[in-house]
């Protein structure tokens, strides 16, 4: 089995009770990314106008990364995307870096598909630096109107965990959404890969998970 096979990131639209959500989230102090339309700075990315937007000024290249600042270390749980309002200008897989100092990043802790709103579900990590890089190719420029970054204890209208176990340097968390949405999500602290299994219908799969890396799995009702 392959993450990328298996797993989707979550979107909805947007409801009242969401809006309210995301006004709970922290806030980016600086945005940065590795290139920019000079229409379109970082700056629009966190300017809390969901009209406005970053923009690669490219065609979308594997490697292309955007990048925001705490301002100091803290706690996240989730980061969502929202690409709204230029449907299609999504990173169609992504790569997510937490990082204390803005220079040294490590292993990825959220590896998955884009879509039009990309909802990222991370354990609880604690940083100041959160980078999010394509490893997609399009023709479509890269855009972002708003990036959240939402405190573990923002996420009441996202996830609600039910169970929770540890596995060796696995842990996993499951949750069920408001529309019946299943998300399991499995989070390897330890230094080391790790393998752990995951139940697919009436089979149960292996996958290996790298030091620091996190999978989610979702499954949505029928
Ligand atoms: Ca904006």
């Amino acid at each position: 089995m392959t993450l990328s096979a298996e797993s989707a990131a979550y979107s909805r639209d947007r409801g009242a009770d969401e809006r309210d959500h995301l006004r709970q989230g922290l806030l980016a102090r600086q945005a940065s990314a590795s290139s920019s339309s000079t229409d379109d700075p970082p700056s629009k990315a966190i300017d809390g106008d969901p009209a406005t937007r970053w923009s690669s000024g490219h065609g979308m290249q594997s490697g292309d990364w955007f990048q925001v600042d705490l301002g100091s270390k803290r706690t996240f749980s989730q980061i969502v995307l929202d690409s709204t309002a230029s449907s299609g200008d999504f990173a169609g897989q992504y790569e997510v870096y937490a990082s204390d100092d803005g220079a040294t990043w490590g292993r990825p802790i959220a590896t998955g598909p884009g879509s039009t709103v990309t909802r990222i579900q991370l354990p609880a990590t604690s940083a100041r630096y959160i980078r999010v890089v394509n490893r997609s190719a399009s023709g479509s420029w890269w855009s972002i109107h708003e990036v959240s970054v939402l405190a573990p204890d923002g996420s009441a209208t996202a996830a609600s965990p039910s169970t929770a176990a540890t596995n060796g340097g696995v842990q996993r968390k499951n949750a069920t959404l408001p529309d019946g949405t299943r998300l399991s999500v499995a989070y390897n602290s330890g230094a080391d890969p790790a393998t752990f299994d995951v139940r697919w219908g009436a089979t149960t799969y292996s996958y290996r998970l790298p030091a620091r890396a996190a999978a989610i799995f979702t499954t949505r009702p029928a």
